[in-house]
């Protein structure tokens, strides 16, 4: 089974550490009197949850079609939200706003990497928006068609994500980190007819060809692509088929910016989005419309406090992970948000670059990855401090679980000591957030993602399928329909029964572990098959590399459980060190040894038990380019394997420097 061992409601003694965290941050009277959030949201979700809903559909989003009905879980487990009613996502995020008189807000803030910028207010979204849904049009797209995106985070992504809206296209997202083979298998399993690309985007401070994969894509077998529209971004030299490749501004020069959009039924496919699963292929995870932007506007405006009037709101993410989709396009532009896209890495051509961004258009709401906040904290906070960054009122956090002393940093270097955090746990599966503190509401706890929003059912169960209760850890479960859900893998609906509904039959896993302390906050702790059994005893890797990352020298640490003839599992820690502090550390003459000191230190955190049996310092982590660190590949490290496929790496090169410093270390 997935833990190893059982899960029991029993405390190990390891998650005590985390649960032990008892600091706990009250939001200000101030913040608390002008919440979008207040505390009754909770009441009135509990005593009538489909109403609720029902209200935030109608609060939210504007229907050509009103519904009547609101949850149809007949053929569960595919949910049908608000199924009666129709309704277009683009006219929701672009149209309306400039019906109302928002024309002349600002929409999308640009900041390309090499410095340019552009600034696109709705009313000329709505333009750009129609002229690329005529401009589909006019290649054969229509109601119903797929088409594949792969563009970098340049404006033009979010135009024609809107623009497939608009006609009804169902989109598919790729990120432009992904391979041609990657391209090509999620073109064919989706059927694509069209292909949106660039010729390249900057990063790093240089050109990045992408038009190259698609075209190799395109000849790794048969496809039903049509055509590729290519926007020109780098102008860099593309090899061209003619009568397939025509340049996206020249399709759109020719188009008018009249356009009516498509109503469509709420049920309608808006998009489909790969994420890896346990075994090779990845799911094509199928999310469709009502219920999906009605949770992601939702959930946008009462978890960020957004006022569309006054914030400027920035999620780091880019359009090819679900985070993109939820929280850039579809949640802030439903809300008239006005907000920054910015195109390139953090450290390009400085590592202060975000924090010059955050002063430049004066950021109010900042939605990240503690992946990225660690890494700034590796840094130095020297950085972010030569910054104005004072315009800040809520920061965010997604993607893993945030350590306490991660949560820490951003609060007291980049929040002033005085912004409050959500730390927001979802999933691609999810299509918007699901727990999460809200801020002027909640008293935030760092390092807990703490309770389901208002609306939202989740709990934790034990291998049995039982409620473990306050202090228990077991499973987390979604134990009721939500209507940004799933609708199913993409042409394999058996596999979406047995990845989500088998295990506990009827209730939907969501495959992390978690724990409830004794006031009923929800810690997650990581994805089950990165929790550990130590001489059976069960430990989780977040919290032992918490452990290691409270102690001063430590950076970023990422722990995996490796086979051990004795104790089972081993634990077997990576970290990268912070160098200002063991500079200071030999400056005050602490003559020390690295390893024994941070494994004195985790005994002293959580208990001999969660000791780690090695310690290798590296100078970089694997991550995927959505900055989750692959400890599958680390396992590789510890078990002595050769490094399984890396090919979703940001940086592939990282195992080789990681395992050549394995054999040397003594
Ligand atoms: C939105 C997104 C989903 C997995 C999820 C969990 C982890 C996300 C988290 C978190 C702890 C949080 N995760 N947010 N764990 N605290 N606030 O990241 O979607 O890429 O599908 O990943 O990420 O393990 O199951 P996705």
């Amino acid at each position: 089974m997935l833990l190893g061992g059982t899960v029991t409601d029993q405390h190990s003694p390891a998650l005590e550490n985390l649960l032990s965290e008892t600091r706990s941050f009250p939001p200000s009277a101030e913040f608390a009197a002008r919440a979008n959030a207040q505390p009754e949201l909770y009441e009135r979700a509990a005593a009538d949850r489909l109403g609720f809903w029902a209200d935030q559909a109608r609060n939210y989003l504007t229907w050509s079609k009103p519904f009547t009905e609101v949850l149809d879980f007949s053929g569960a487990p595919t949910a049908r939200w608000f199924a009666d009613g129709q309704l277009n996502a683009a006219y929701n995020a672009v149209d309306r706003h400039v019906e109302a008189g928002h024309g002349d807000r600002v929409a999308i803030l640009f900041e390309g990497e090499p410095g340019d910028t552009r600034s696109l207010t709705y009313a000329d979204l709505k333009d750009e928006v129609s002229r690329a849904a005529n401009a589909l049009g006019a290649l054969g797209v229509s109601t119903g068609d797929r088409v594949a995106i792969y563009l970098p985070m340049i404006p033009e992504a979010v135009i024609a994500m809107l623009a497939c809206a608009r006609i009804g296209a169902t989109h598919s997202v790729v990120f432009g980190g992904f391979s041609a083979e990657a391209l090509f298998s999620r073109i064919t399993d989706a059927d694509a007819k069209l292909v949106i690309t660039a010729d390249g985007g900057y990063r790093r401070g240089k050109p990045s060809a992408l038009k190259p994969a698609v075209d190799e894509a395109l000849t790794k077998g048969a496809t039903n692509v049509t055509n590729v529209l290519v926007v020109a971004r780098t102008e860099q030299d593309v090899a061209w088929t003619d009568g397939r490749d025509v340049w996206w501004h020249e399709a759109l020069a020719g188009a008018s910016t009249e356009h009516t959009p498509v109503p469509v039924d709420a049920e309608h496919p808006l998009f489909i989005l790969y994420t890896s699963g346990t075994t090779g292929k990845p799911k094509g995870i199928l999310h469709t419309t009502g219920g999906y932007l009605t949770q992601c506007a939702y959930t946008h405006s009462v978890v960020f406090d957004l006022k569309p009037e006054t914030d400027v709101y920035w999620c780091t993410a880019d359009v090819g992970w679900v985070t993109g989709h939820s929280y850039v396009t579809y949640g802030p532009l439903i809300n008239g948000a006005t907000q920054v896209l910015y195109e390139g890495t953090p450290d390009t051509p400085h590592k202060g670059r975000w924090w010059e961004i955050v002063a430049k258009y004066q950021v109010t709401i900042l939605y990240t990855a503690p992946t990225a906040i660690r890494t700034c904290m590796k840094w130095g906070e020297q950085v972010p401090a030569e910054f104005d960054l004072s315009s800040l009122r809520v920061l965010g956090s997604v993607g893993e679980p945030i350590n306490p002393e991660a949560w820490m940093w951003y609060r007291r270097v980049i929040g002033a000591d005085r912004t409050p955090i959500v730390d927001t746990w979802w999933q691609t599966e999810t299509g918007a957030i699901m727990i999460s503190p809200l801020p002027g509401v909640t008293a935030a706890r760092p390092g807990s993602a703490q309770t389901p929003l208002p609306g939202i059912s989740a709990d934790i169960w034990n291998d049995a399928g039982e409620p473990v209760g306050k202090g228990g850890g077991g499973y987390l479960v979604l134990d009721e329909p939500w209507p940004s859900m799933l609708r199913g893998i993409w042409g394999d609906p058996e596999r979406f029964k047995d990845t989500y509904w088998s295990r506990f039959p009827g209730t939907y896993f969501a495959g992390d572990g978690a724990k409830y302390d004794e006031d009923g906050n929800i810690w997650l702790l990581g994805r089950v098959d990165d929790v550990m059994n130590v001489s059976g005893h069960r430990l989780s890797t977040t919290e032992i590399e918490s452990a290691l990352v409270s102690h001063d020298w430590v950076a970023e640490a990422a722990v995996v459980g490796a086979s051990d003839d004795t104790t089972g599992q081993a634990v077997v820690a990576f970290v990268i060190l912070r160098g200002e502090a063991v500079e200071r550390a030999d400056e005050a003459g602490e003559g020390h040894d690295v390893v024994a000191e941070l494994r004195n230190h985790v005994a002293k955190e959580i208990g001999p038990i969660a000791k780690p049996r090695s310690i290798l310092v590296v100078a970089e982590l694997p991550k995927t380019r959505s900055g989750k660190i692959m400890r599958r590949l680390l396992r590789d490290v510890a078990e002595h394997r050769p490094v399984g496929d890396v090919t979703t790496l940001a940086d592939t090169s990282v195992m080789d420097l990681i395992s050549s410093g394995l054999n040397a270390a003594p």
